[in-house]
């Protein structure tokens, strides 16, 4: 035991020292490969694209905008910018020019239809983004897929379904990691996203580019779903809000690939989106019926609430350390919240963070659904990993590295039996710490990445850096990414407000506390 503590204290040492070294090279050979300047512009209707979700949907029932324009002008905005990011995939322009033109018919009729109320279709006219991998009548629904490339989905997914009936209209669906299982948005059928605030780093994966159309001013509201971290660490990277909502509250149906068996229960539906106040309206939609029991519209007084926070995992041998300027965010968050409010924010340490990875891919390897290498096959046979690692050497497979790599992985998991049990053993521990801290009023505050925004194919040397978002995925707690502004370099940086299992609506008032003091998202285009 003691023997074993020593070992792997030197490894840990040997590790940080290595990474000291090895670090500033490799940020400077990509530097070399992609810092190219970035060339995003500033979106011309202002006024139209600005505004959140909600205020547009008011001023085109009052009358004051047209649907038709507010569509054309987001429209005009993608066109403009998805040249530079490539984050829009496919497009129904034409059908959503017609649908706005529809809404604005039915507003100047003499009687307004008791369907079109307020109460009922909370965004009418509001222009929607989904994430390529939902289900929108009559649009590709590949998930990067090359396999797939002509197979479009035949009816809505319930959370694009929903709202539509809310009144948003989809006009773009966007990109994603192939198969939805990586932190960079790129795969052979659609190529790859880049960052709107730095075009030669990434926006994060899988729902990238989502929050790279939001974040890029193309979008306001978009679908995201996340099981280690696929709507927080894209709305990291793109200074927007991200909402993982808790296990079971928004139906995940209608989206390819969707998790199995046991695996379900980490994957979660939620809202991405530019402004703070849209979150909790979006959510309360793609709830559906859930809605109505989880209480959502309960005041909140941010004074009544307790505050923790934790400033990094411990020490995982295998996640980079946090960048300190995201530290700084996180303590000025903590003044903030100190001063404004008269609480005090707790500085807590759980040691089984540190474990972070082990017990999210325990609860992964736990499930018996379909395999990652028979998803690489669209579930006709089974991708052999071996062979098509082979092929990418040679520039002559239909798969990226990491869904390789994953694949390689999955054929491993049997050396992991005995560990994940283990594991599964913290969590349950941790679990149960975290209840009793959070009770049902507390909030923690966590990073939401340990690095900014990295390079191009740079994640493929920080793999695990996941951990920090893939935890809650393993607890089902819901969370919120929050924007915090820009570093130094320009990136955005941002944290994770944590709450306990169905508080959402205490996680999201946090949010918008913190846009208004911290600004929210930055116009890239500036
Ligand atoms: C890649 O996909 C395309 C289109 O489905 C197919 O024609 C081609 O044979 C595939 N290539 C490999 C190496 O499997
Ligand atoms: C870089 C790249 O491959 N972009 C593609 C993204 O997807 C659209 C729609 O399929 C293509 O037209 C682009 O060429």
């Amino acid at each position: 035991m003691k023997f074993q503590r020593v070992l792997v204290s030197l490894i840990r040492c040997i590790l940080t020292i290595l990474g000291y070294i090895f670090n500033p090279v490799l940020d400077r050979v990509f530097s070399i490969i992609y810092d190219q300047s970035s060339t995003m512009v500033s979106p011309v209707h202002e006024d139209i694209l600005m505004q959140s979700a909600t205020s547009l949907a008011k001023k085109i029932r009052s009358r004051q905008v047209n649907a038709v324009d507010v569509m054309e002008a987001f429209i005009a905005r993608v066109k403009e910018v998805n040249p530079v990011v490539n984050a829009a995939v496919s497009e129904r322009f034409e059908e959503a020019l017609k649908e706005a033109q529809n809404i604005d018919e039915i507003l100047d009729a003499q009687s307004l239809d008791p369907e079109y109320s307020e109460d009922k279709k909370p965004f009418l006219g509001v222009p929607l983004t989904v994430k390529e991998a939902f289900a929108v009548k009559g649009m590709p629904n590949t998930a990067g897929l090359v396999i797939r490339k002509n197979t479009c989905a035949e009816v809505d997914a319930p959370v694009v379904a929903y709202l539509k009936q809310a009144g948003a209209i989809p006009f773009i669906v966007t990109n994603v990691s192939e198969l939805c299982m990586w932190y960079e948005s790129a795969n052979r059928l659609y190529g790859r996203t880049s960052n709107p605030y730095h075009t030669g780093k990434i926006v994060g994966g899988s729902s990238g580019g989502e929050a790279c159309i939001i974040a890029s001013g193309g979008a306001v509201i978009g679908i995201g779903s996340d099981i280690g971290g696929s709507i927080r660490m894209p709305a990291f990277f793109n200074g927007v809000f991200g909402h993982r909502s808790s296990r079971g509250a928004v139906p995940n149906e209608g989206q390819f690939p969707i998790a199995s068996g046991s695996e379900l229960e980490l994957l979660s539906t939620g809202p991405i989106c530019r402004y703070a106040e849209d979150l909790l309206p979006a959510l309360k939609i793609m709830a559906g019926k859930n809605a109505n029991n989880l209480k959502f519209d309960e005041m909140v007084d941010l004074k009544s609430l307790k505050f923790y926070s934790i400033e990094d995992d411990g020490g995982s041998l295998f996640v980079s350390t946090i960048d300190p300027q995201l530290k700084a965010a996180q303590l000025k968050v903590v003044t903030f919240l100190e001063e404004t409010y008269r609480v005090t924010v707790e500085h807590v340490c759980l040691s089984k963070l540190k474990y972070s990875l082990e017990m999210w891919s325990a609860r992964m390897s736990s499930s018996d659904g379909t395999s990652f290498c028979q998803y690489m096959a669209n579930c006709n046979g089974q991708v052999n990993p071996y062979l098509e690692f082979f092929k990418w050497i040679f520039r002559c497979s239909n798969h990226t590295l990491p869904a390789i790599g994953l694949g390689l992985v999955e054929k491993l998991d049997f050396l992991l039996e005995g560990s994940n049990r283990k594991a599964l053993d913290t969590l349950k521990r941790l679990k149960k710490e975290l209840q009793d801290m959070l009770g049902d009023n507390g909030i923690l505050l966590y990073p939401t990445h340990p690095k900014l925004a990295p390079y191009h194919n740079q994640p493929l040397f920080y793999p695990l850096n996941f951990a920090y978002t893939a935890i809650f995925n393993a607890l089902g707690l819901p969370v919120t990414q929050v924007p915090l502004g820009l570093s130094k370099e320009g990136l955005p940086l941002g944290i994770q407000i944590v709450t306990a299992i169905n508080k959402d609506h205490l996680s999201i008032a946090v949010a918008r506390a913190l846009e208004g003091a911290f600004g929210g998202w930055v116009n890239p285009g500036a």
